[in-house]
């Protein structure tokens, strides 16, 4: 699957793309299979102090999950999708050859209430050494529409600075843009079928809304960056001997 000069022009200009059509019905499936049975065990697991990180306030009636970390790592199916040439070859377009992939999750975002993900900057989270060495690939699941919590991306954010972000007292993990800043910046959604990749630079401000549909909105992100890129001054742990080296 190749870009066009178009494409990889307009992801330079408003640090976000999506490409349709990556990933077979097949292929998810078997993935979201298999991140629903990890996702079964995991809660079951899950000591009472770390459910707020990882349940889905939203969701009332029952406990289901918000995300799962470094699926790359835990899961198979996750590596080999991690590592699939198709994909490879559209990260490589966008911050050159010799790629890892340094952190990776699941956001379940179920339906019936599951919350949105406040807009932020995955720069600020991963403190890179180089800005431009950073791309997320987030590889749709099921089909993100606006109803079950699509992505939305400031245009052109790629650009500006990564900015200060502050997150609720209750919620450490739920690092976001100030509203003042936000106040300044139109957000438009990015809808995208299963098996479809939006890629965003590190620097993009993205979010996602609730899910008030009754279908799920899975998808996985795999947070790529290039062979002379890490993570210098990250506002999160992240354990980096489970980096991941593809090319
Ligand atoms: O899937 C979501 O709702 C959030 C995704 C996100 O923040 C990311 O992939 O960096």
């Amino acid at each position: 699957m190749k870009l066009s000069e178009a494409d990889v022009v307009r992801y330079r200009h408003v640090g976000h793309l999506t490409v349709p059509g990556v990933f077979g019905a097949d292929r998810t499936a078997a993935i979201v299979a298999d991140i629903e049975a990890w996702g079964e065990q995991f809660l079951a697991d899950l000591p009472p102090a770390q459910r707020a990180w990882y349940v889905d306030g939203g969701v009332k009636a029952r406990s289901v999950l918000r995300k799962l970390d470094n699926p790359h790592h835990h899961r198979p199916l996750v590596r080999e999708l991690a590592r699939d040439p198709a994909l490879v070859q559209l990260v490589e377009a966008f911050i050159g050859p010799g790629v890892s992939v340094y952190f990776s999750q699941i956001f379940f975002k179920p339906p019936e209430g599951g919350g949105p993900k406040p807009a932020h900057q995955d720069n600020f989270y991963f403190g890179p050494n180089d800005i431009e060495g950073v791309i997320t690939a987030w590889v749709a699941l099921d089909d993100a529409t606006l109803e079950n919590g699509c992505l939305y991306f400031g245009d052109g954010t790629n650009q500006g600075p990564v900015y200060p972000h502050e997150a609720p007292a209750d919620e450490p993990y739920n690092l976001q843009l100030p509203a003042e800043i936000l106040a300044r910046q139109p957000m438009s959604p990015a809808p995208v079928l299963r098996g479809g990749v939006s890629f965003h630079h590190g620097n993009t401000f993205h979010q996602s809304g609730p899910n008030t549909s009754t279908r799920w909105r899975r998808a996985c992100a795999l947070h790529y960056v290039n062979r002379d890129t890490f993570f210098e001054h990250p506002a999160l742990p992240y354990d980096e001997s489970l980096k991941l080296r593809i090319s």
